[in-house]
């Protein structure tokens, strides 16, 4: 097993290298991945979140909706820029019918998949509703890559790619359209965001080596504040 450091990054990573010189405390615990980073799902009911998040982290896939069933997050490792990065996935387990998502969801989450569905115009609509919803809870920082999804359902398009992407170029988030059922670009959304948020850590890293004089040596682990680290590195849910 590959044993390296953990690095537990959470939006506090996202702060300026005179703030992190501060906010970082450093212990070590020995992990066989580089850095934990939570990504939330959001998006209208039904639009697929939890078959993507299900195809991504168990290449399952369910026609059925079980939207009373639902995990807390589920998790997957995966190699970005030759760094072993832990994905930790977070499902709103149905919350967002109810528009009742809490804090908790979006706290220290790095990333974030927000997502339609091209046969449903309203939820495409409401894209702007989750996006202030991001602002208001999320670090004003987090990635966000808009996903399409259904894209195999063509015969039932509600909504232009070109809509889908000139929307997300104007509020400067990442676009693709998606397919859970079809496996189509679930990978390379992920894979997109993750590599996103990577290059800022090292940017970040880079600039805090700088401020702070000298690089973190090896077996360094970077923990930034209890309640945030906590949350993302106790809950042993659905792990795998
Ligand atoms: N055709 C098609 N159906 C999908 C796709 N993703 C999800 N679904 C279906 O859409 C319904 C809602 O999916 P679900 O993942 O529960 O959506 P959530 O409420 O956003 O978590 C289910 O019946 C899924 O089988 C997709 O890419 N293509
Ligand atoms: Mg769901």
């Amino acid at each position: 097993m590959l044993v390296t450091s953990l690095f537990v990054i959470t939006s506090t990573f996202l702060l300026s290298p005179r703030s992190l010189r501060y906010c970082l405390m450093a212990s070590k615990i020995d992990h066989d991945y580089d850095y934990l980073l939570k990504i939330v799902l959001i998006g209208d009911s039904g639009v697929g979140k939890t078959n993507i998040l299900s195809r991504f982290t168990r290449n399952e896939f369910f026609l059925e909706s079980k939207a009373t069933i639902g995990v807390e997050f589920a998790t997957r490792t995966l190699q970005v820029e030759g760094k072993t990065i832990k994905a930790q996935i977070w499902d709103t387990a149905g919350q967002e019918r109810y528009r009742a998502i809490t804090s908790a969801y979006y706290r220290g989450a790095v990333g974030a998949l927000l997502v339609y569905d091209i046969t449903k115009k309203p939820t495409f609509d409401n894209v702007q509703r989750w996006l202030t919803e991001l602002r208001n809870h999320a670090d004003a920082n987090i990635v966000v890559m808009m996903a399409g999804n259904k894209s195999d359902l063509e015969h039932l398009r509600a909504v232009d790619e070109q809509d889908g992407k000139s929307f997300a170029e104007k509020e400067g988030l990442s676009f693709l359209e998606t397919s859970a059922l079809e496996s189509y670009n679930i990978e390379k959304a992920f894979q997109t965001v993750l590599t996103e948020i990577y290059h800022i850590i090292s940017k970040k890293a880079l600039a805090t080596q700088e401020a702070v004089g000298g690089a973190p040596g090896k077996g360094t682990t970077i923990n930034v504040g209890d309640s945030v680290s906590s949350s993302a590195t106790t809950k042993s849910c659905c792990s795998s």
